[in-house]
């Protein structure tokens, strides 16, 4: 209570000022120190109603000495008293004095005062920072505060001891360093100031390694520097130090160990050869370029191998490939993968350091095998001869065409160029495959492409004729076929038939026609195939077309018309059903007619022609009929029925069914025409030489005309036959004869007797002796014919011989009688 109180002691900025407050006696009365120095103290005080002057007396405390007093007027709160002795401990008392003199208040404090001013003894600068300073001890001083100024700041910083540093200060910088002592009361009043100069500040270095070889350093100017020392070292303290002076920013050093770190040390000079401050830096060179990188190859899918001889000074090695492909190790291999097919590889290794990577190794190639061919392709260039062809790939430098045929039959072809030729069998599936190799070795299996040849073309083709115009082909199944299709052409149509089965009817060809017949086997996959060759099949000939023509009634020319000069033709003829035995054959070659000769009258013939050659018969013509003409009757026989009548009579003539007859004559001539096979023909003339003839007519009309031997009518009955009464019952027969001489016979027909007599040669009447009287006498006379018969039909006349007596009496003409 009422004792001072040390409050705070602090220190802003470049002053310091510590107060003690000190609670007055009185209330309301309050005093504070306001500064002290090594002579001085000052105060300050509150104002207190009714004050005049204040009395402020100082007392030191340990020390026996005349206490120091100042009056100053009431206005004044702050007062000072000086001429104290420095580092010296007072009671510093405050009167508050009323305008009658009287106390109104007081108060009081202690305080020391600070300690002697000390001076300077040298100030310099060591770093670009600080300045040191040096000063001689003075006594009752606790501490120091040092002061650097500036034109623009001012910095302090209280030390205990000489020497003493202040810091932070800027480089290549004018400072008034001054010095002030400090102890428990307060601080002196600065020292006399020195001048001093911080030193240059270090150059920042930067540093980088271009190469294996060489260190760059660069630095940005350092102010006021004139000149810069570098200074560089193996860090490992191998070799030696080198030193350079540039005035640059600045510097190469070459010529240096690849992957080693050195120590670069610099400062900075100004333009009065004062030492800037160091700065030291530590740059490792890069490595080396790595040689000896060796390829070796695991697999394809694991990659290769990359190994190296290992460099001072590396920290990791990165292996680049191309096609991105990388890897990094900080030993002395590692692993690249995966690998690609058909890629040439270029390997560079890189060792890296802090200061980056080396140059470079020399690349290394590695050949991967190449990739598998693609796009193959078959082309059927010729049938049976196919060409396989593929996109070359990189880096491929030949082939290999594996075709593995079903059967497994494989065969291989080697090229460097991208087709390949073979020749595939028909009806087989090949499968292909191509690889592509290079040193490295062989591609991986690419797509297998299988490809089915067309079927085999049929075999054993045996067409055959199963009629003139149907063809069976027959042939044997083949490989890979699955359909056979037939096709027969003659240049102007096509027979199509499609079957599974090994044979095909072909129906309904044309004739003596050449068809082109081709089977080929087809497969779904292939279609047909279309080199099967052609067979020729030549179809039997066309049916003759036959023409009868008539050379003599039993004689005829069959001819026929065709367009296959050479076949053989067959020409039949055949007869009716009872004239089966009249059936003919005539074969002729070459020939387009044939003669039947000879061929019995009255028949009907059905005459057919077929035509043969090597191909087959032809169907045969249509049948054409032949008729010979009707047959002359064999038998005719003349039969004189009267003087001028005759029958005439014959045998059937075969064929015929009519028949003209005819007796001729110079005299005239007689006919009939009958359907029967004999007639009556008048106006015969006795004594007359005839011709006979005889018409035989078929049906149809033809018309046989037979000749006969020929008819001599009867000689002519004599006229004017008249009976005479001769003497001795003889009776004279008389007649008068017609043309020619006969000889004649006289009958004499009577009913108990019959006679006759002949006259004498030339003679026209004849005796007849002893003839009966009392009869009727029917009396013929007939000529004679040559061979002695004697004509019958001549008139009979009868005469009536009366007796008279025992003699002939009367004879009596009594009349004609017909012939019976
Ligand atoms: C570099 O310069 C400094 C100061 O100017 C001098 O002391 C030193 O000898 C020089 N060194 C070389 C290597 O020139
Ligand atoms: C350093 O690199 C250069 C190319 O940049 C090269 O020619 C030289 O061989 C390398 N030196 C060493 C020791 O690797
Ligand atoms: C290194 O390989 C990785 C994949 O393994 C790839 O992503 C990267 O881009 C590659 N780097 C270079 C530089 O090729
Ligand atoms: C791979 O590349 C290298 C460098 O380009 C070359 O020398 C080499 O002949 C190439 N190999 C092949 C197989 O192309
Ligand atoms: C297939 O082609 C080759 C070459 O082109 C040729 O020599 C051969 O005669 C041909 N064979 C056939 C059946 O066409
Ligand atoms: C042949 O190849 C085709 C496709 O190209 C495929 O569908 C078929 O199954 C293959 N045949 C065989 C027997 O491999
Ligand atoms: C027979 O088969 C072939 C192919 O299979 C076809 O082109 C043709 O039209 C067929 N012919 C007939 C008559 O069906
Ligand atoms: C035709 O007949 C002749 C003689 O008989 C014979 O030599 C020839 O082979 C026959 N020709 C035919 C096509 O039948
Ligand atoms: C024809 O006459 C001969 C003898 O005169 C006889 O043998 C034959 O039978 C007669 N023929 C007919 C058909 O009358
Ligand atoms: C008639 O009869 C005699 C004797 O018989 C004979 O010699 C003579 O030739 C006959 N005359 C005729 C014409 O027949
Ligand atoms: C006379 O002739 C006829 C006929 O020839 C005969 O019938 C008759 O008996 C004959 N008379 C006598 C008496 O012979
Ligand atoms: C009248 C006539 O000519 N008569 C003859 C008939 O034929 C015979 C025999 O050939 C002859 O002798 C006839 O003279």
């Amino acid at each position: 209570m009422g004792k001072s109180r040390l409050a705070l002691c602090m220190i802003i900025g470049v002053i310091s000022i510590c107060m003690t407050e000190i609670a007055g006696t009185n209330k309301g009365f309050s005093i504070s120190m306001y500064t002290v120095t090594s002579k001085s103290i000052s105060v300050r005080w509150s104002r207190v109603p009714g004050i005049h002057s204040v009395k402020v007396t100082a007392t030191p405390k340990t020390v026996p000495g005349t206490p120091v007093f100042v009056q100053f007027n009431g206005a004044t709160i702050i007062g000072s008293i000086v001429s104290l002795n420095p580092s010296t401990s007072y009671t510093v008392n405050v009167e508050a004095i009323d305008s009658l003199g009287n106390m109104l208040a007081s108060s009081e404090i202690e305080q020391r005062t600070a300690p002697d001013v000390p001076s300077i003894d040298q100030a310099y600068s060591k770093q670009s920072s600080s300045i040191t300073v040096e000063w001689t001890a003075v006594p009752g001083a606790t501490g120091y505060t040092l002061r650097a100024k500036d034109g623009k700041s001012i910095i302090e910083t209280t030390v205990t001891d000489s020497p003493g540093t202040i810091r932070n200060l800027d480089p290549a910088t004018q400072y008034m360093i001054s010095l002030m002592s400090v102890n428990a009361g307060g601080r002196s009043q600065p020292s006399l100031p020195k001048k001093a100069k911080t030193v240059l500040a270090a150059p920042l270095l930067s540093s980088s390694s271009p190469s294996n070889d060489s260190i760059v350093m660069t630095w940005e100017p350092v102010y006021m520097a004139v000149e810069y020392t570098l200074s560089l070292m193996r860090a490992d303290g191998v070799g030696s130090r080198l030193k350079v002076n540039t005035s640059q920013t600045t510097m190469t050093f070459s010529g240096l160990d690849s992957g080693i770190a050195y120590s670069i040390k610099a400062n900075a000079w100004d333009s009065s050869h004062t030492q800037g401050d160091d700065f030291s830096v530590t740059q490792i060179t890069r490595p080396a370029v790595l040689s000896s990188v060796k390829l070796t190859m695991i697999s394809r899918s694991l990659g290769v191998d990359v190994s190296w001889s290992l460099v001072e000074g590396a920290e990791i090695y990165t292996v680049l490939g191309s096609s991105r492909l990388n890897c990094t190790s900080v030993f002395s291999s590692c692993t690249i993968s995966p690998l690609e097919c058909g890629n040439n590889y270029s390997v560079i290794v890189v060792a890296s350091n802090k200061a980056g990577p080396s140059s470079p190794s020399e690349p290394a190639n590695f050949l991967t095998v190449p990739c598998a061919p693609q796009g193959i392709r078959i082309e059927e260039v010729n049938p049976g001869n196919l060409t396989v062809s593929w996109s070359t790939v990189p880096l491929g430098e030949y082939y290999i065409v594996y075709v593995k045929r079903d059967d497994g039959l494989e065969v291989f072809c080697n090229t460097s160029q991208s087709t390949c030729d073979y020749q595939f069998q028909c009806g087989f599936t090949y499968f292909i495959t191509v690889f592509a190799y290079n040193t490295a070795g062989q591609s991986p299996l690419g797509s297998v492409l299988n490809y089915t040849t067309a079927p085999c073309c049929p075999a054993d083709i045996k067409p055959a004729f199963v009629s003139s115009d149907t063809l069976e082909i027959t042939w044997s199944p083949v490989r890979g076929a699955e359909v056979y299709e037939t096709r027969a052409g003659d240049g102007t149509s096509v027979i199509h038939c499609n079957d599974t089965a090994t044979v095909c009817a072909l129906s309904a060809l044309k004739c003596n026609t050449r068809y082109s017949v081709i089977v080929s086997s087809c497969s779904e996959i292939r279609g047909c195939n279309t080199s099967c060759v052609a067979h020729y099949v030549m179809t039997a000939p066309c049916s003759p077309q036959i023409k009868v023509t008539e050379v003599t009634p039993f004689t005829f020319n069959v001819s026929w018309s065709s367009d296959n000069k050479k076949a053989n033709y067959t020409v039949l003829i055949r007869g009716g059903v009872s004239l089966e035995a009249e059936s003919r054959t005539h074969r002729s070659s070459g020939n387009f007619w044939v003669v039947f000769s000879n061929l019995p009258c009255g028949s009907t013939f059905y005459v057919s022609a077929i035509a043969t050659s090597p191909e087959g018969e032809s169907l045969p013509s249509y049948t054409v009929p032949l008729e010979t003409a009707p047959c002359c009757p064999q038998n005719l026989t003349v039969t004189q029925v009267t003087q001028a009548m005759t029958n005439v009579s014959w045998s059937v003539g075969q064929g015929a069914q009519s028949y003209v007859t005819m007796l001729e004559s110079l005299r005239g001539e007689a006919k009939c025409h009958t359907l029967q096979s004999h007639c009556l023909l008048g106006c015969i003339t006795c004594g007359t030489n005839y011709t006979v003839s005889l018409q035989s007519i078929s049906d149809t009309g033809l018309t046989s005309v037979c000749m006969y031997q020929g008819y001599s009518s009867s000689a002519c009955c004599p006229s004017s036959v008249k009976l005479y009464r001769l003497a001795n019952n003889a009776i004279r027969v008389y007649w008068r004869a017609i043309g020619g001489s006969h000889n004649y016979t006289a009958d004499l027909y009577g009913s108990n007797a019959n006679y006759t007599c002949t006259p004498s040669p030339g003679s026209n009447s004849c005796d007849i002796s002893e003839v009966s009287c009392g009869d009727v006498y029917t009396v013929v006379v007939s000529p004679m014919s040559s061979n002695g018969s004697k004509v019958t039909f001549c008139p009979r006349k009868v005469y009536s011989v009366s007796c008279s007596g025992s003699n002939v009496g009367m004879v009596i003409y009594r009349g004609k009688r017909s012939v019976e």
